[in-house]
């Protein structure tokens, strides 16, 4: 096992991180900006160094940097945490040159999966269902034309090397679909190195489900069920969810382990995300696989009874995983509330400050994970995220009406938080039904 590891990253999975090796019996060094130099999670590890200003572009994101503070402090591997370089397979790839373990996959699995064609292509050999569509790179307007004819229009041009939203184009028709293309082969070159789009069917008013899946450096991969994110404003997550409401067991079950076994194939290690859109029908669709711990997982922790985090630093210390599939129950529900620090009626700005009154609710089946303390000044320069709260219930009645308690009982002052929107959610019957889509909140928003 690792005897110290560095953390690149920040805030509360910074803290979360730290708890997780405390546990392993592993020393913590952490990096930080100057912007963070008061950040309470930095008492808590063995030793801090600074690695620049404010600007993460300037600190967070300087691989040179962490790498020469990783060399100083003579740690063993680094935890990227998620944003920042966690996704970055050249950070991962200079992990190894300089004999510092990444805590997370090989850089050649988290490139192939990073892109989104080939992450594609590995999903139609292992049976993960994915959209019909084009299977490379669209090269000729004309076979794309030829794709879009054979699955109908609407379809969505997407960038082999975008996420999480950036350069899509949704098409209606045959003529608007050259420029469409020409456009977002311009904009991904420009903004990811990389032009290669693509084309599939366009899914309106869908679900957004995901399988949360681990792998080993021993051939081993599993799954640990899924979350529901359909709760999201301009693709930031608002409230998450572990099981999805409403899903057939059956296909969950398939597509789950369809999941884990497309890791398995891409010799991947560490935690993962298979990201899907769920149509009316109740099936399941690929979108994405996010290779990096996600902000999301304490609902999966909660209802599985798994440390992931510790599970993903004893996987890359060369451990197996120490669980089979049949070992993974799931028990009761669990949701989790983002707190951000945003004007929820003022388009979700930002709310940088000092927290004068900061008191967390508690009691049965009710986390917090958060950095955030009274006397804390949250820093303009990064996301406005403060905390989550994750409640557990032995089923979706008793979770909502949990988290509905615990924001009551949450107070934060002075600055605005995403809470009161998040404490009404819990009683729109259209939540308790989980009756939404994707689009079900910003709808919400513009009729208030
Ligand atoms: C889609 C889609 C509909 N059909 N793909 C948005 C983020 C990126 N991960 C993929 N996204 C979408 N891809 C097809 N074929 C709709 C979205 C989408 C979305 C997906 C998940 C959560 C929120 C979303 C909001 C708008 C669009």
């Amino acid at each position: 096992m690792f005897s110290r590891i560095l953390i690149a990253n920040r805030g509360e999975i910074a803290l979360r991180i730290i708890r997780a090796a405390r546990e392993l019996g592993i020393e913590t060094v952490c990096v930080y900006s100057t912007a963070d130099a008061d950040g309470p999670w930095l008492k808590y590890a063995d030793e801090a160094i600074c690695i620049g200003p404010g600007p993460a572009t300037e600190s967070y994101l300087r691989i040179d940097r962490i790498i020469s503070a990783a060399e100083v402090a003579n740690v063993d591997a680094i935890h990227p945490g998620y944003g920042f370089l966690a996704e970055n397979a050249h950070f991962a790839e200079i992990c190894r040159d300089c004999h510092i373990e990444f805590i997370g996959p090989s850089p050649e699995a988290m490139a192939m999966l990073g892109d989104k064609i080939a992450c594609k292509k590995m999903a139609r050999d292992t049976k993960v269902p994915v959209f019909p569509g084009s299977e490379s790179a669209i090269e000729e307007i004309e076979d794309a034309a030829k794709v879009a004819a054979e699955i109908g229009y609407p379809v969505i041009v997407k960038a082999a090397a975008g996420g999480g939203g950036r350069g899509m184009r949704i098409v209606h028709n045959e003529g608007a679909l050259r420029s469409a293309i020409s456009s977002a082969q311009q904009e991904a070159q420009a903004a990811f190195g990389n032009g290669a789009v693509y084309i599939e069917k366009f899914l309106e008013n869908a679900r957004h489900v995901e399988i949360q899946v681990l792998g080993d450096r021993h051939g081993n991969a599993i799954h640990l069920f899924e979350r529901d994110c359909t709760t999201q404003r301009r693709h930031q997550k608002l409230i998450e969810e572990s099981p999805a409401p409403g899903i057939d067991p059956k296909k969950r079950d398939v597509v789950a382990k369809s999941a884990s076994d497309m890791i398995r194939k891409a010799k991947y290690s560490g935690a993962a995300t298979v990201e899907f859109l769920l149509d009316g029908k109740g099936d399941f669709y690929m979108l994405e696989v996010n290779t990096r711990i996600q902000v999301e997982h304490p609902v999966t922790e909660m209802v599985t009874g798994i440390d992931i985090v510790k599970e993903m630093i004893r996987v890359s210390a060369g451990e197996p995983l120490r669980f089979k599939q049949r070992d993974i129950k799931l028990n009761g529900h669990a949701i989790e509330c983002r707190i951000n620090a945003e004007d929820t009626e003022r388009g979700f700005m930002p709310q940088p400050g000092t927290l004068t009154t900061f008191v967390p609710p508690g009691g049965p089946g009710v986390r917090v994970d958060t950095h955030a303390r009274a006397g804390y000044r949250i820093p303009p320069n990064y996301d406005s995220m403060i905390g989550k709260l994750i409640v557990h219930g032995a089923d979706r009645t008793e979770a909502i009406r949990r988290m509905a308690g615990a924001l009551d009982e949450f107070i934060i002052e002075p600055i605005k938080t995403t809470i009161p929107l998040q404490r009404k959610l819990m009683d729109n019957p259209n939540f308790i039904k989980a009756d939404f889509d994707i689009h079900y909140l910003e709808r919400l928003l513009k009729k208030e």
